[in-house]
């Protein structure tokens, strides 16, 4: 309507405006305006739509447990400022689903601290008293077997979020056996000192939320899931009060 408007004013403007011998020319140099100008706005707006063969994915984030920007934490590298912003929209190919919901859970400490491992697994993600399972000092890991193999496309992963403190030396590993053997493939590190030894990783530190830390994969088949850690930057332990591996029924 606008651009109706806009011609309709342009069009009277210029032929009150021209002597009549001038203006047979003025309509021919309108067309060629128009074209030039909407071709170009067009395939800019197209990629941010829905992918072909994938859906966006619901995760249900627990309530957040602080507010605000995080105060300034010392003794850490630079994590990334957009962990505490809003997440856009993940896209998974349809059918994927949260396939650690209530699977086995194992760690590199027997005996956690607090807690249990089967919390890691539980589908509650509260960071509230006693929905955690605390792992001892230094590197940990926990591990999850899905049961079967599976084509995984990412994890999101809550250590404790209760306020914004940063986990040390997160390293996320795959794997077709137990033992962490056959087809290792590491999918997230964020040691970028090898302090852990697990190889110097290029990802970056983040900050613990409620919406918790998305790991994107691009379709890997495996059975087991080992998360690594090396305490926070609050303390030397390693709290972990959720894992979700998402993921389809491998071909
Ligand atoms: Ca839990
Ligand atoms: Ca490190």
């Amino acid at each position: 309507m606008k651009t109706k408007k806009m011609h309709g004013v342009l069009l009277a403007a210029t032929t009150l405006a021209l002597p009549v011998w001038a203006a047979p020319a003025k309509p021919a140099a309108k067309p060629t305006a128009k074209p030039a100008a909407k071709p170009a706005a067009k395939p800019a707006a197209k990629p941010a739509g829905k992918p072909s063969g994938m859906a966006e994915a619901k995760f249900v984030l627990p309530p957040p447990f602080y507010a605000g920007t995080p105060k300034q934490i010392r003794d850490t590298t630079a994590p990334d400022p957009k962990t505490t912003k809003p997440r856009g929209p993940v896209y998974l190919p349809i059918g994927a689903t949260n396939v650690a919901l209530n699977k086995p859970v194992t760690s590199s400490d027997d005996a956690p601290i607090i807690g249990t491992l089967s919390l890691i697994t539980d589908g509650d993600k509260k960071a509230s008293e006693g929905s955690w399972g605390e792992l001892g000092f230094n590197t940990q890991w926990v591990q999850i077997d899905l049961q079967k193999p599976y084509t995984i496309h990412g994890v999101l992963l809550w250590h404790y979020h209760g306020e914004a403190r940063v986990y040390r030396d997160v390293v996320v590993q795959l794997a077709d056996d137990p033992d962490f053997i056959t087809n290792v493939r590491t999918v997230f590190n964020n040691d970028q000192d090898n302090s852990s030894g697990l190889g110097l990783g290029k990802d970056r530190e983040f900050y613990e939320t409620n919406k918790g830390q998305w790991i994107p994969i691009k379709a890997q088949k495996a059975r087991y899931v080992r998360l690594y850690s090396r305490g926070n930057t609050s303390d030397p332990q390693n709290q972990y009060i959720e894992v979700e591996v998402w993921g389809t029924p491998a071909k």
